[in-house]
């Protein structure tokens, strides 16, 4: 059976992972032969070009430091000032310094010079996110011709949005070397699709482009899940009930709307807020009898555009709480700080209301976890955004445009009064369609599309006859970097 060869921009540390989508790719690289690539987080002058093989926790992990220059031009420039604001439909957050594309494109070189050594010609590999777009045509002008597949974890922009990302046409050429390009929704395949229909190729300085050709590019949807059957284990575990009495302690009978994420605009977190404020201006009897806590550890900090959401959030709390809160009421609680995964599931149970609405989002696996995590006997309800991937199989939460906060209000105030029996039977529907798309399923149904070709199977190699740039074609289509690569 070939190795499995995961690579995402950071490899996993020590101790145990942090989320359900480290867990099931370390149980893919438990049950076969492979290992995981990416940065190992150490930022150094002069980054040596052959990657650190290391055994962590068990998992064989190779990696490469980074030069702090590169890595910013990659990491907070390219990949989340330009990718992530674009791909996530807010244009005007991004920014653009057109240098910083060549640190991207020169980290992804980087990343393919030190892998090519590392890899057997049968060895599948799975590259992880928008980080990593060009790898695969990295790796194929070094000449590799292994079978790659890549999953972007965020959403597909809209053709609109990808013609105002410098050198677009660039990534998406990248994204065609790859054999299998894996999306979160059925939504961001026929973005995808819609783009690589109607291809404009730019004329800029009167050269036409030829449009890009996807023919050998399998594309579809794996909508990513976590792992509710465990959710649903940690939930009633020992640290999970430990949470639970310390917030029965403060709540009292009140009942708990609770928004867990990353502090990121694209969460939606200042019109969630705003939905809450108008709950509590429009239905005075609520007031006292719920408390909405929202968790939401600071991401990206070093980024203008997250400070400033980060302000914004502040503000509108503080707002909150001098408009509602009494000497001995308090409206919300706002904790700028990440739990573990047992300490989450314990307030996902408790919580009756989970407010998931992002503005756009590409799967939310917060939904996930709170499903799992539910009491059968007393469900909570689920109020989710239209524009995560998680709307298009969890048709029973109730389903909301969080732009739209008079709609926000309404549905936390239908989820508060919602009667037990329609909760259960919601909830039931929900959890069905959890475990169906449960994340180690969805681990499985990946790798077995990537690997379903087989070594006959031609993998997505033309394009490097196809660009047919000098320094492309001088390395054979068949030549490894090395014919006998280091034990990984
Ligand atoms: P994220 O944007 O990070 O993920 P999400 O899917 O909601 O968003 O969460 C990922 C993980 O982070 C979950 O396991 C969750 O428990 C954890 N997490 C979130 N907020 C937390 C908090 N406040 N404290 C502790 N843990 C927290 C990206 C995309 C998503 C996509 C996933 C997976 O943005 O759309 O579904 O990757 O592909």
């Amino acid at each position: 059976m070939s190795r499995i060869v995961i690579v995402s921009n950071r490899t996993p540390g020590k101790g145990p992972a942090a989320g359900g989508l480290a867990v099931a790719l370390r149980k893919v690289l438990s049950e076969r032969e492979g290992f995981w690539f990416g940065w190992s987080g150490k930022l150094t002058e002069q980054p040596a070009r052959d990657a650190r093989i290391e055994d962590i926790d068990g998992l064989k992990v190779a990696q490469i430091d980074l030069s702090r220059e590169d890595h910013h031009a990659y990491y907070a420039g390219f990949s989340n000032s330009i990718l992530w604001p674009s791909f996530h439909l807010r244009l005007d957050l991004a920014t653009i310094e057109s240098h910083w594309y060549e640190g991207y494109r020169r980290v992804n070189q980087q990343f393919a010079k030190a892998l090519l050594p590392l890899l057997k010609p049968d060895d599948v590999v799975w590259v992880h996110d928008y980080h990593l777009i060009p790898l695969a045509s990295e790796l194929r002008q070094l000449g590799a011709r292994n079978r790659m597949g890549f999953y972007l974890h965020i959403p597909f922009p809209t053709t609109d949005a990808l013609y105002a990302i410098p050198h677009h046409e660039e990534l998406m050429r990248d994204l065609s070397r790859y054999d299998l390009v894996g999306m979160q929704a059925k939504r961001d395949v026929v973005a995808f699709t819609e783009f690589a229909e109607h291809q404009a190729p730019s004329t800029f300085g009167g050269h036409k482009v030829q449009a890009i050709d996807f023919s050998r590019t399998e594309v579809d949807a794996f909508p990513i899940g976590s792992d509710p059957d465990a959710f649903a284990r940690l939930s009633v575990s020992p640290a999970a009930t430990k949470m639970v009495n310390r917030m029965k302690r403060v709540l009292g009978d009140q009942r708990l709307i609770l928004g867990v994420d990353r502090l990121d605009y694209s969460k939606g977190l200042p019109q969630r807020v705003e939905a809450y404020e108008k709950l509590l201006a429009n239905n005075a009897r609520l007031r006292r009898s719920v408390h909405l806590l929202q968790v939401a550890p600071p991401s990206r900090d070093s980024i203008k555009e997250y400070q400033e959401t980060s302000d914004t959030l502040d503000a509108m709390c503080g707002r909150v709480m001098g408009h509602f809160a009494e000497p001995d009421w308090q409206p919300l609680t706002y904790v700028k700080r990440a739990y573990g995964q047992p300490s989450l599931a314990g307030l996902y149970r408790m919580a009756r209301v989970a407010l998931v609405t992002p503005l756009r989002d590409g799967m939310n696996l917060v939904a996930h976890e709170f499903v799992g995590s539910q009491n059968p006997d007393d469900p909570g309800v689920l109020v989710l955004s239209r524009f995560a991937g998680a709307a298009e199989i969890f048709p029973e939460g109730l389903l909301v445009n969080p732009f739209d906060t008079d709609e926000t209000s309404e549905a936390l105030r239908m989820a508060l009064d919602m009667p037990l029996d329609e909760r259960k039977q919601r909830w039931a529907a929900l959890m069905k369609s959890a475990q169906k798309h449960n994340v180690d399923d969805w681990a499985v149904s990946f790798l077995n599309h990537l690997t379903q070709g087989g070594p006959d199977k031609p993998s997505a190699t033309r394009d490097v006859l196809y660009l047919g740039s000098a320094s492309e074609l001088a390395t054979p289509p068949n030549a490894m970097g090395s014919p006998t690569p280091p034990a990984v």
